[in-house]
């Protein structure tokens, strides 16, 4: 036997064992597997089941160790499990029927002194408790354990009638389940008929897996078939995990007052009888709680593997939105600086707004650079500027709008395509509902940089009163026009009319602040721009990012479970620093 909480004789506890299993409760307790990654459902249950396993079985018997064994009945409906504890405990503890399933609410009989054991939340603190006779409203009855003390059944231990484990009802099922979890011995009543059914074998597989003490009742048994369906039984048995468990087989019998008379119950009370004193009951608790303490690690082991994959579904989804938003701005920062922009209405307001005089072709020569020229130039002008703005406004905001809705449908398709983002992507096929207005406001407020920018270039008065008098409108749709021709060398023979268009701009604000200054002003007129998409694009990505927000994935998690599960095997070891 391993050492473990159950060793301890002497205070019935060991307070390290306790501790690191209640350590092991808050981190598992802790886990939100809310994202719907791939196997996220399962851990959830089995992160519920665990909290159930660890609530009514491994707490309470860590931190008493000298507590009655509790002895849980369990099997298929009808088998007879309530006519056994009838028959055993001598007096009808537990309705017995013919309408399936009867049980509803367990029955725990135990002997009177034993009663301080079972009357508080100790064990299955999650079931309220009432007598014998109590009546329990229907709602609540899955939820209530009934106790019933009795002089029938000795001290050290008690016996648990329990609902079905393959039920009809969902609640007798769920409740059987937690209630064989919480047993520190199972007493499984089966019979001739249904001994082979699938359900009971998937809870003996899982009580193997965990090595808890199993006996079986083989109910029902024609007296000539005894012998082969016994020996089938073992066989079965020792093949899936319990070499060895005991097999009653109890004749088919007429029933007295609904028991079974004493003779076929005779080997199985002569065996309950043994195991329950003292040393065996300590023995056959110890050997319950070590496998279910062992089989704890193995599934924190799959609850750390399921909290790891919920970080990297959520890294992967973020990765998703996050990329598709980078290449959204890439595409407005490439349409919006080679050129492109510089066509259609905004090279016609444009061409309006310099025409095309001598004067300009001498600009664009880089001939005609006198200052005063250049402010004649821009100050008879100033009434057409505000043209260009506006058809440079509305250009930007289609080429913003596009990206910002592309962005979100990539997301949306990279999502859909993610098990753990599918439903999570919901409604976010496209930008949202406030896209238009947004990207307009950032448009509008880039454009206001842009104006700001030629009004405040040049630190002094001077350079201010310079710039306003030269028209702060039309210096920023030149500078507009600059940025937007500001990637590739479009000078020379080469270029084409929006090279020309920009060269000219160029000319004209470097007439005014220098050739130094304007590609200064060009650099920082872009950044604005990249900034101001950046933040349309980045206010709609925050629905996807609030969808994943919302599903509180700890990036600790996994870390947490496995340092309580490392924690509880030193402990169980003796090597933990807390003993
Ligand atoms: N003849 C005979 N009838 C039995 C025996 N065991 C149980 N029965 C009957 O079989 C029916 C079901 O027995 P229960 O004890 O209620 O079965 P259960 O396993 O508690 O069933 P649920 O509470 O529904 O899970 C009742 O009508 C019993 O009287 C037996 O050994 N011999
Ligand atoms: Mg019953």
């Amino acid at each position: 036997m391993t050492a473990g909480a159950v060793t301890s004789r002497t205070d019935g506890a060991d307070g390290g064992v306790v501790r690191a299993l209640e350590d092991v409760r808050t981190a598992v307790g802790a886990l939100r597997l809310d994202l719907p990654s791939p196997g996220a459902d399962q851990a959830a249950a089995l992160r519920d089941e665990l909290l159930a396993r660890i609530d009514d079985h491994l707490l309470p018997r860590a931190r008493s160790a000298d507590a009655p064994m509790l002895v849980v009945v369990g099997g298929s409906t009808g088998a007879g499990k309530s006519t056994l504890v009838n028959s055993l405990v001598g007096a009808p503890v537990s309705p017995s029927g013919v309408l399936r399933p009867t049980t509803l609410a367990p029955v725990l009989a135990h002997h009177p002194q034993d009663a301080p054991w079972f009357a508080d939340d100790r064990v299955l603190p999650g079931l309220s408790r009432a007598g014998a006779q109590d009546a329990v409203p229907a709602d609540s009855v899955h939820r209530t354990l009934r106790l019933v003390p009795t002089t029938a059944v000795g001290p050290g231990y008690a016996l648990l009638d329990a609902p079905d484990v393959d039920s009809v009802v969902a609640e007798n099922r769920d409740l059987a389940a937690q209630l064989l979890a919480a047993a520190d011995l199972w007493l499984f009543v089966t019979t001739a008929a249904r001994y082979a059914d699938a359900v009971p074998w998937d809870l003996l597989d899982a009580a193997a897996q965990r090595r808890t003490q199993v006996a079986l009742v083989l109910n029902r048994v024609d007296a000539h078939a005894r012998a082969a369906i016994t020996e089938h039984l073992e066989g079965m048995l020792a093949e899936r995990g319990h070499p060895d468990a005991r097999v009653f087989p109890v004749d088919e019998t007429t029933l007295v007052s609904g028991m079974l008379g004493p003779e076929p119950l005779g080997p199985l009370r002569a065996w309950l009888a043994a195991v329950t004193e003292p040393d065996e009951r300590h023995r056959v608790v110890a050997a319950t709680f070590d496998g279910a303490v062992d089989d704890l690690g193995h599934r924190l082991v799959d609850l750390a593997v399921a909290a790891r994959e919920q970080v990297a579904a959520r890294d992967r989804l973020a990765a998703a939105l996050r990329r598709e938003q980078d290449a959204a701005a890439t595409q407005v920062a490439r349409a919006t600086a080679d050129g492109a922009m510089l066509r259609g209405e905004v090279l016609a307001r444009w061409q309006d707004f310099v025409g095309t005089g001598d004067f300009l072709r001498r600009v664009e020569q880089g001939v005609g650079r006198a200052r005063d020229r250049v402010t004649a130039f821009f100050r008879g002008r100033t009434a057409d500027a505000p043209a260009v703005a506006r058809a440079v406004g509305h250009d930007l905001e289609a080429v913003i709008l596009d990206a910002v809705h592309g962005a979100a449908e990539r997301t949306y398709d990279a999502w859909r395509a993610d098990p753990a983002g599918r439903d999570l992507a919901d409604g976010l096929a496209r930008g949202g509902p406030h896209v238009r207005e947004h990207v307009a406001e950032q448009v509008r407020a880039w454009q206001g940089d842009v104006l700001e920018l030629v009004s405040t270039q040049g630190q002094s008065k001077r350079g201010r009163a310079r710039a306003l008098s030269f028209g702060v409108n039309g210096l920023g749709v030149a500078l507009m026009v600059v940025v937007f021709a500001s990637t590739g060398a479009l000078t020379g023979a080469e270029v084409g009319i929006a090279g020309g268009t920009a060269v000219l701009a160029q000319r004209l604000l470097e007439a005014v602040f220098g050739d130094d200054a304007v590609r200064r002003l060009a650099v920082t007129a872009r950044e604005r721009l990249d900034e101001r998409v950046r933040a349309v694009l980045e206010a709609d990505g925050a629905r996807f990012q609030a969808r994943l927000d919302a599903q509180h994935v700890d990036d600790g998690a996994a870390e947490q479970v496995e340092r309580a599960r490392d924690a509880l095997a030193r402990a169980r070891s003796g090597h933990g620093e807390v003993r």
